[in-house]
C-alpha cells in the first residue's frame, strides 16, 4: 500500500481512516473521496458518487492508486426504510469499486458486518464459516459482499481482503443509520444530560469494538503476508460483547448519577435479534494475528474523556 483510495471518506469509519493512513503513509499519498464536499480537510479529495463507475475509474488513475478502499454503503437501520436505494448504493458502488481495481490492480478491502448473520446463524461464538441467512437488506447486501470478494480474487486474482466488523464505537464522526449506533449516542447523552432511553432492549448482546481497534485491524490485514490467509473477506473481528444495561454501568463509574431508559424500537430492535450475541475471531487471530487492545471499561474511560474535550469546543 502506497497510493490509498478512499471512498465514503467522510463516514465514520473513512474519517478516521484517512486520518490514520495519511499518518503511516503520508497526507498526499491517500486520496479522500465522499459524495458530500468535505469542510477544510487537508490533503488530497474529490467528490465522488460511487454509482458512478466512470469517475471511480478515473479518479484511481489519475491518482496512480495502487489500493482501494472502499467505504461507502448504507447501513442497517437506513438500508431497512430504503431497501433498493440500499441495494442499488451498496451493491452497485461495490462492484464498481471491484471492477476499478481489478482494470487498474489495486489491492482491495471493503468491511462486512455481524449484519451478514442472520437469526439461523449459531447466536453464540459464531463460527469463521457458519450459516448466513440474514433477513435484512443490510445483510443480504454484506453477505453478496463477501461472495462477490471472494469471486474476484478466485476468478480474477485479485488482492481482496475484509472484515466482518461489530458495532463500532468512537468520538470524532457521528454513525449514521446504524442499530448499534445506540452504544455511541449513549456517551454524549451521559456527558450532556446525565441520562439515556435507549431504543434497544436490557438483555441484548451485540459485538462491539472501539474504532482505534478497528482501524489498526484494516493495516494489519492489508499488510498481512497473503500466503498466511487461508480466508480473505469477511473475517470476524471483535473487542466485546455488551447489553444496554452493562454498557450503562461501565459509564456510572464515571457518573454515577447516570440514569438508563428504555423505549424500544421495534425495527432497530428486530435487526439485533437477528444478529448474533457473540463472534469467535479465531481465524483472524490465527492468520494475521489480530488483537484488540481495548475493552468496555477502557473505552468508556477513553470516550468520555475525548468527547467532554470536543463537546467544550462545539
Ligand atoms: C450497523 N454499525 O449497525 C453498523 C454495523 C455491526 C453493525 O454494521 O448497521
Amino acid at each position: 500500500m502506497k497510493r490509498i483510495m478512499i471512498t465514503g471518506a467522510l463516514g465514520q469509519i473513512g474519517s478516521e481512516l484517512v486520518e490514520k493512513l495519511r499518518n503511516i503513509y503520508g497526507q498526499d499519498n491517500v486520496l479522500a473521496t465522499d459524495i458530500r464536499p468535505a469542510q477544510d480537510m487537508q490533503g488530497p479529495f474529490e467528490l465522488l458518487d460511487v454509482t458512478d463507475a466512470q469517475r471511480m475509474h478515473d479518479l484511481a488513475k489519475d491518482f496512480g492508486a495502487d489500493t482501494m478502499m472502499h467505504m461507502a454503503a448504507l447501513l442497517s437501520a437506513t438500508a431497512e426504510e430504503k431497501p433498493l436505494l440500499a441495494w442499488n448504493l451498496n451493491m452497485g458502488g461495490l462492484v464498481n469499486a471491484l471492477e476499478a481495481s481489478r482494470e487498474l490492480e489495486m489491492q482491495f478491502f471493503t468491511p462486512s458486518s455481524i449484519g451478514a448473520f442472520g437469526p439461523s446463524t449459531p447466536k453464540k461464538n459464531t463460527p469463521q464459516d457458519t450459516l448466513q441467512r440474514p433477513t435484512t437488506m443490510y445483510g443480504v447486501n454484506k453477505v453478496a459482499g463477501e461472495l462477490l470478494c471472494d469471486y474476484y480474487f478466485q476468478k480474477f486474482g485479485l488482492d481482496t481482503r475484509g472484515v466482518r466488523f461489530p458495532g463500532l464505537i468512537s468520538y470524532v464522526a457521528q454513525p449514521g443509520g446504524g442499530t448499534t449506533d445506540y452504544a455511541v449516542d449513549i456517551y454524549y447523552k451521559a456527558i450532556e444530560q446525565k441520562r439515556y432511553t435507549s431504543y434497544i432492549a436490557k438483555g441484548t448482546y451485540m459485538d462491539m469494538m472501539y474504532m482505534p481497534d478497528a482501524l489498526q485491524s484494516i493495516v494489519d490485514l492489508m499488510e498481512a503476508d497473503p500466503s498466511k490467509l487461508e480466508h480473505r473477506n469477511a473475517f470476524n473481528v471483535t473487542a466485546m460483547s455488551f447489553e444496554p444495561d452493562e454498557i450503562a454501568a461501565s459509564i456510572r463509574k464515571h457518573i454515577p448519577d447516570f440514569q438508563m431508559s428504555y423505549d424500544v424500537d421495534p425495527i432497530r430492535q428486530g435487526i439485533a435479534d437477528s444478529w448474533p450475541d457473540n463472534i469467535d475471531a479465531s481465524a483472524a487471530e490465527k492468520e494475521w494475528g489480530f488483537k484488540a487492545a481495548y475493552d468496555l471499561d477502557s473505552m468508556t474511560a477513553d470516550m468520555l474523556e475525548k468527547l467532554k474535550k470536543k463537546l467544550v469546543t462545539v
